[in-house]
C-alpha cells in the first residue's frame, strides 16, 4: 500500500538529494510527469520537431504482422509504461487474428493505467497491474501457465533515460522474470545530426521548455517551494562523448530558493544549471552488444527511414 505522505517525502528527499552540495545539480526525470507535465509532452510528440513517439508508432504499425508471425503459441503482452495505447493497438489487433489476448499494461501512474484500459479494452481482456515495471513483470511471469510465451514491449526509447551501466541492469531484470524464446521489443531513438537533435528537446513553440519548467512548479506546489520560474531558462544540450541529449533549468542570476518540505535553501549562481533529462542515443550496431549482455539475442532490427529510430526484437536466450 503506497501512502500519499510517504511518496511525498520521496519527493522531498530526491529533490534535497538532487539539489545539495556543490556538485551538478540534478533532479530525476520521472518527475516531469505529474498531470500538467504528461499533458505537455503529449502535447510534445505532436511537435514537427519531436519525430520520436511517431517513429515508434509507424515500425510498430508496419511490422506488427511479422512481429507476431515470429512467436509461437498463445502469447501474454507486457507492456512497461502503459503509454496511451496507440502504439500497442495494432500489435493487439494482429494477435487477436488467432488467440484471445490478454495484456497486461504495466506503471506507476493509475491515470495512465486508467486511460490506456480504456483504449485497448475493445482489442482483449486487459489487466492494469500498478507499481514498478520489474515487479509488474513477475507478477506477469507468474501467471503464465505451461505453452505461453511472452512478449514485452518497452517502446518510446524510455531506455534512454538510463545511464549505460543501469540499462544494462535494467535489460537483465527483464530478463530474469522471463524464460528462453519470451520476447522483448525495445525502441530505441537513434543518433541523429545535432541540430535536429537539439531542435527535437528546444522546440520553437516552447513546449519542451514549458515541459522542463513545469518541474519547478510542480516542486512550488508540492513542496512548498518558491522558484520563481522566469529566474531559470531551459536548454538542450548534446554531450556527444556521452551521445546523450540533456535538459537543463538555467539560472539567470545569483538567487537562493526555498524549498519548505525538504527543510531545504538552495543558492544559484548565475548559469548555473540543474539537470532534469539525460536521453541516450543508440547506433543501430550497439542494440546487437546490448541484448548479448543482457541474457538476450537481437533476433530483429526495424530502423525507420523518416526519423532514425530502431525497434529491436530481443528474444531471451539459454
Ligand atoms: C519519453 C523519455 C523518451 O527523452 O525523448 C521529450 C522525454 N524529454 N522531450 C525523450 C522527453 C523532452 C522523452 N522520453
Amino acid at each position: 500500500m503506497t501512502h500519499a505522505w510517504a511518496l511525498e517525502n520521496e519527493f522531498a528527499r530526491e529533490v534535497r538529494a538532487g539539489l545539495s552540495g556543490s556538485g551538478q545539480k540534478t533532479l530525476p526525470c520521472r518527475y516531469l510527469y505529474d498531470d500538467v507535465g504528461s499533458a505537455l509532452f503529449d502535447a510534445i510528440t505532436c511537435l514537427d520537431e519531436y519525430g520520436l513517439t511517431r517513429a515508434d508508432q509507424r515500425l510498430v504499425a508496419k511490422h506488427a504482422p511479422e512481429l507476431v508471425s515470429r512467436l509461437a503459441g498463445n502469447v501474454l503482452v507486457a507492456e512497461l509504461g502503459s503509454g496511451s495505447g496507440g502504439k500497442t493497438r495494432p500489435i493487439l489487433g494482429q494477435l487477436r487474428q488467432r488467440q484471445q489476448v490478454v495484456y497486461y499494461p504495466i506503471d506507476v501512474s493509475r491515470t495512465a493505467l486508467d486511460r490506456c484500459a480504456k483504449e485497448l479494452c475493445p482489442l482483449g481482456t486487459v489487466l492494469p497491474l500498478e507499481g514498478s515495471y520489474i515487479d509488474g513483470l513477475r507478477e506477469v511471469a507468474g501467471e503464465r501457465i505451461d505453452g505461453q510465451s511472452i512478449l514485452v514491449l518497452f517502446l518510446g526509447s524510455t531506455i534512454g533515460n538510463f545511464e549505460p551501466a543501469a540499462a544494462l541492469e535494467f535489460l537483465f531484470a527483464v530478463r530474469q522474470c522471463l524464460r528462453a524464446g519470451d520476447r522483448l521489443l525495445l525502441g530505441t531513438d537513434l543518433v541523429k545530426p545535432v541540430d535536429q537533435l537539439l531542435l527535437a528537446y528546444d522546440d520553437l513553440a516552447g513546449v519542451t521548455a514549458a515541459f522542463n519548467l513545469n518541474l519547478l512548479s510542480r516542486i512550488n506546489r508540492e513542496l512548498e517551494g518558491d522558484f520563481d520560474l522566469r529566474q531559470f531558462q531551459h536548454v538542450a544540450r548534446y554531450v556527444e562523448e556521452a551521445q546523450r541529449i540533456e535538459m537543463h533549468l538555467r539560472s539567470r542570476v545569483h538567487q537562493t530558493v526555498w524549498i519548505g518540505a525538504a527543510d531545504l535553501c538552495v543558492d544559484f549562481v548565475p548559469n548555473e544549471t540543474i539537470c532534469t533529462e539525460a536521453s541516450h542515443k543508440f547506433r543501430p550496431e550497439q542494440l546487437t552488444g546490448m541484448a548479448r549482455q543482457s541474457g538476450f539475442r537481437l533476433e530483429r532490427q526495424w530502423i525507420d527511414c523518416e526519423w532514425p529510430f530502431a525497434e529491436n526484437l530481443l528474444v531471451a536466450v539459454e
